[in-house]
C-alpha cells in the first residue's frame, strides 16, 4: 500500500490526517504543497485549492481524494483498526458533529483569526495585525472554548466514550492555538486545558507537535 498525502505539515486538516494514519499504523509519504502557491497540476486534485489530498497507488487512476473528511471516512473503512470512529449510530453522528464544529468555527478563528496572522503572513513576508488577534482571543474564542468545557466536562473522550475522530478534529485546532504561542487559561477552562493536554501528548499527536514546532518557531521568533 503506498499513501501519499499532500499538503503542508502546519495546517490543521493536513495533521488530522496524519494523526489517523499513525493511529491506524500507516505507512506514507508527505509530499509539501502549499495551497497559497500550488504547482498548476495541484487544482486537477484539489478543486477547491486546498490542502490535504490523498492518493492511494493502490487503487487504479484516477486515485485521489480531497478534504481532510473525506479522507478520514476513506482511511476508516480501508484499514478499519483501531477504530476511531464510534459503532453506535448516534455516538458516530456526534463524532462527526465535533468534527465538523472543529472544521468550521474552530478553524475559522484559530486558524484565520489567530495562526494565520501571527505564523503564515510571516511565512509570506507579511505582517501580523494583532489587532485581529485581540478580537479572536477576547472575543470570537473565549465562547467556544465555554461550549468546549461543558461538552467534555468529566468524560475522558468527546463522544461515544472511546478516542475517536472527534478528539482528533477538535485537539488538531488546538495544536495551532498552541503554535500561535497561546495556552489556554487553565481557571477558567480546566476541565478543557485538562483534556487537550492528554490528547496532545498522545504519541500520533506528540510526534507531529514536535516536527512542527521546529518550524513555527523559527516564524514565532520573527
Ligand atoms: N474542508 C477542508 C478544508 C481544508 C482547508 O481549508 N485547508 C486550508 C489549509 S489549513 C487551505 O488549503 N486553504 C487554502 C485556501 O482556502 O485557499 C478539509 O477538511 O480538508
Amino acid at each position: 500500500m503506498a499513501l501519499i498525502v499532500y499538503g503542508g505539515s502546519v495546517s490543521p486538516f493536513v495533521r488530522k490526517v496524519r494523526v489517523v494514519l499513525a493511529e491506524k499504523g500507516l505507512q506514507y509519504t508527505l509530499e509539501q504543497v502549499s495551497p497559497f502557491n500550488p504547482p498548476p497540476e495541484f487544482l486537477q486534485i484539489s478543486p477547491l485549492r486546498r490542502i490535504p489530498v490523498l492518493r492511494d497507488t493502490d487503487h487504479a487512476e484516477p486515485n485521489t481524494l480531497p478534504d481532510s473528511s473525506i479522507i478520514c471516512d476513506y482511511l476508516e473503512h480501508k484499514a478499519p483498526n483501531p477504530p476511531l470512529y464510534p459503532a453506535d449510530p448516534f455516538e458516530r453522528a456526534k463524532a462527526l458533529w465535533y468534527e465538523e464544529y472543529a472544521d468550521s468555527v474552530m478553524a475559522q478563528n484559530i486558524g484565520r483569526g489567530l495562526f494565520f496572522e501571527r505564523i503564515v503572513k510571516k511565512m509570506m513576508r507579511g505582517q501580523t495585525d494583532e489587532a485581529v488577534c485581540e478580537k479572536t482571543l477576547t472575543q470570537e474564542l473565549p465562547p467556544l472554548f465555554d461550549h468546549l468545557e461543558r461538552e467534555i466536562g468529566d468524560k475522558q473522550y468527546l463522544a461515544g466514550n472511546m478516542f475517536s475522530i472527534a478528539d482528533i478534529s477538535v485537539a488538531t485546532m488546538m495544536v495551532n492555538f498552541r503554535h500561535a504561542g497561546e495556552a489556554l487559561d487553565t481557571k477558567r477552562w480546566p476541565k478543557l486545558a485538562a483534556y487537550i493536554a492528554r490528547i496532545h501528548a498522545r504519541p500520533s499527536f506528540k510526534a507531529l507537535i514536535d516536527e512542527e514546532s521546529a518550524i513555527v518557531q523559527r516564524f514565532r521568533a520573527a
